[in-house]
């Protein structure tokens, strides 16, 4: 009910290699579903440079660019679109800061992660980034656009 008097954003979310390496991809998705926020887009995929230049491309000057993208690249990443009324900022914040260890416990990073160079997933920053984002990384056919037959008021 209240979603349907509220903006519904969409935001994109990755777990990054190395939490598909440590076999975080169950646990990650879990939190977002337990949350109530709705999937419409899934897959795995192995990043290409372009792909991770173009994602990180407002980070392009920082020293820390060339490793991000070796990181970035360096396997597959689990690639997922949210929807829901406030997703991007709730999103931000079951992830945690930046550096895992100044993120909160109970937060993905502050649970999951050491490494500000290793944190595990991305969350897009705003709702702009979160279309920009979604955009980029799925094809049109790949998102699905589904209604949930209960718990209508959780989305
Ligand atoms: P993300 O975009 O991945 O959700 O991360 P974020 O907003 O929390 O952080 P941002 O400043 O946008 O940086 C993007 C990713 O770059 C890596 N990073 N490494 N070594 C470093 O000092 C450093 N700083 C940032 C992190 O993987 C960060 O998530």
């Amino acid at each position: 009910l209240v979603a349907s008097l509220e903006r519904v954003d969409q935001t994109y979310i990755m777990v990054k290699p190395d939490g598909v390496q440590r076999g975080l991809v169950g646990e990650i998705i879990s939190r977002f579903e337990k949350k109530g926020f709705k999937l419409t887009g899934l897959k795995l995929t192995q990043c290409s440079k372009d792909l991770a230049e173009e994602h990180y491309k407002d980070l392009k000057g920082k020293s820390f660019f060339p490793g991000l993208i070796e990181y970035i690249t360096s396997g597959p990443v689990v690639c997922m679109a949210w929807e829901g009324v406030g997703v991007v900022a709730s999103a931000r914040k079951l992830i945690g800061v930046t550096n895992p260890l100044e993120a909160e416990p109970g937060s993905i990073r502050g649970d999951l992660a050491i490494q500000k160079g290793r944190n595990v997933i991305h969350g897009s920053d705003s709702p702009e980034s979160g279309k920009r984002e979604v955009a980029l990384w799925f094809k049109e056919g790949e998102l699905v656009d589904w209604e949930p037959a209960l718990a209508s008021w959780l989305i």
